[in-house]
């Protein structure tokens, strides 16, 4: 094939590419591209603040100590992040569809033009690859699915800073076309089979579906109405249960009449027996828990508070504490109670829920319960408390 041949062959095979032009559906408008486009935003930015909120509260030894009320704070921020991600679904699937013929862009000819272009390009890769990590991971996440190996929690909080820088860089470069989709008159009938109308106002219709199936499921009463609420709210106490004893492989321990659970500070250490931890001054709290995966629920806790337990072994008011599970491996077999936490009247090593003792599965003997925590640090089936300094 001579050289002509090959580049007349390629010349045609571009030609056969289709343009943007070629994707005719009337519905698509930069006006629908910038309106749904500011909501996915907003979606973005709640996820994005809800979930540095989640990280920092999750942190062992946080530089600032979160404050321990109000004790509902938690579960609110939490609630409005997987509200936000799940509204983001259907908001960046209408988004993708109305603006993918833009893919099919020429390139302009001339070269700065075309640097600029494909830098464009570039930043628009980055935050679609990234937005569809987070809400896919996300999505998982809330169903207990990790078909993955990496940790989620920094994954996602790393790709959470990589598609917010990429969403600003986006906004600053389309500013003037979002101000102008917002000021003119948003519907132009077009002669297509949906109208532009119709189209925003069933995807406004989806996200605020997606919002209330899986935002109820923290909302007492309505939860059984959350497609999305992966464990059912009857547990005993009317809590769900995360994780069973059985999947912990903790039955034998938790229910050996010789459990005791060990108090340490500075070389003193005492141990104590589920009937010693019975006769202690008790105290009643109602808090929630409130799972990062998405539910919350609130309960009746009565038990010892950790202040109480710490004078025992001499622990000054404010230290810190290790608190160790009789799990053995996972990220929820321990955690830390930071020092205004563990100080805190509301923190109280349960012995009792809904005034039964505690069942097996909801941390028997004796677990963690704090307000204002992320609930993979309320940890179960709890045999030491280190006070720290
Ligand atoms: N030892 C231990 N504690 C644990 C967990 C766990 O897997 N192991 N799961 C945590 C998580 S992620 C949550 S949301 C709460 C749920 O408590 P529940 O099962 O009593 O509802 O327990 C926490 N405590
Ligand atoms: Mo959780």
């Amino acid at each position: 094939m001579s050289g002509t041949r090959v580049t007349d062959v390629l010349t045609r095979l571009i030609d056969a590419v289709p343009t943007e032009k070629d994707f005719g559906s009337t519905a698509r408008s930069r006006e629908l591209s910038a309106r749904v486009g500011t909501w996915l935003g907003v979606c973005f930015l709640v996820a994005f603040l809800t979930g540095v909120w989640s990280h920092l509260a999750q942190l062992p030894d946080p530089l600032l100590p979160l404050p321990t009320r109000p004790i509902w704070l938690y579960r609110l921020t939490q609630g409005l992040h997987i509200a936000a991600g799940t509204a983001a679904v259907p908001l960046l699937l209408v988004k993708l569809w109305s603006v993918f013929p833009q893919l099919f862009r020429r390139p302009p000819a001339q070269t700065r033009a075309r640097l600029l272009d494909g830098a464009e390009r570039l930043s628009i890769a980055v935050l679609v690859s990234s937005a569809l990590f987070q809400l896919v991971t996300g999505l998982a996440n809330s169903a207990q699915w990790y078909p993955w190996s990496f940790s989620f929690r920094s994954t996602h909080f790393a790709l959470g800073w990589v598609a917010m820088g990429s969403l600003l860089v986006h906004i600053a470069v389309k500013l003037p076309v979002i101000r102008q989709a917002w000021l003119r008159p948003q519907d132009v009938p077009g002669p297509g089979v949906v109208s532009r109308r119709t189209l925003l106002r069933a995807t406004w219709a989806a996200a605020g579906v997606a919002v209330v199936t899986s935002a109820v499921s923290g909302v007492p009463g309505v939860r059984r109405l959350s497609v999305l609420a992966t464990r059912s709210g009857t547990g005993p106490g009317g809590i769900p249960i995360n994780k069973t004893a059985a999947a912990a492989g903790v039955t034998h321990q938790a229910t050996d009449p010789a459990f005791a659970l060990a108090v340490t500070w500075n070389g003193t250490e005492r141990h104590l027996s589920l009937a010693d931890l019975r006769a202690m001054p008790q105290t009643t709290a109602t808090l929630p828990i409130a799972c990062v995966e998405g539910w919350s629920a609130s309960g009746t806790w009565s038990g010892v508070r950790i202040a109480d337990l710490l004078k025992l072994v001499g622990a000054p008011t404010g230290a810190a504490v290790l608190v160790e599970s009789l799990q053995r491996g996972g990220a929820s077999s321990h955690s830390r109670l930071p020092g205004n936490v563990a100080a805190d009247s509301r923190a109280i090593l349960a012995l009792a829920l809904a005034s039964e003792p505690l069942s097996l599965d909801h941390g028997f003997p004796c677990r963690v319960i704090a307000p204002n925590r992320p609930g993979a640090l309320q940890t179960k089936w709890v045999n030491r408390l280190e006070a720290q300094a």
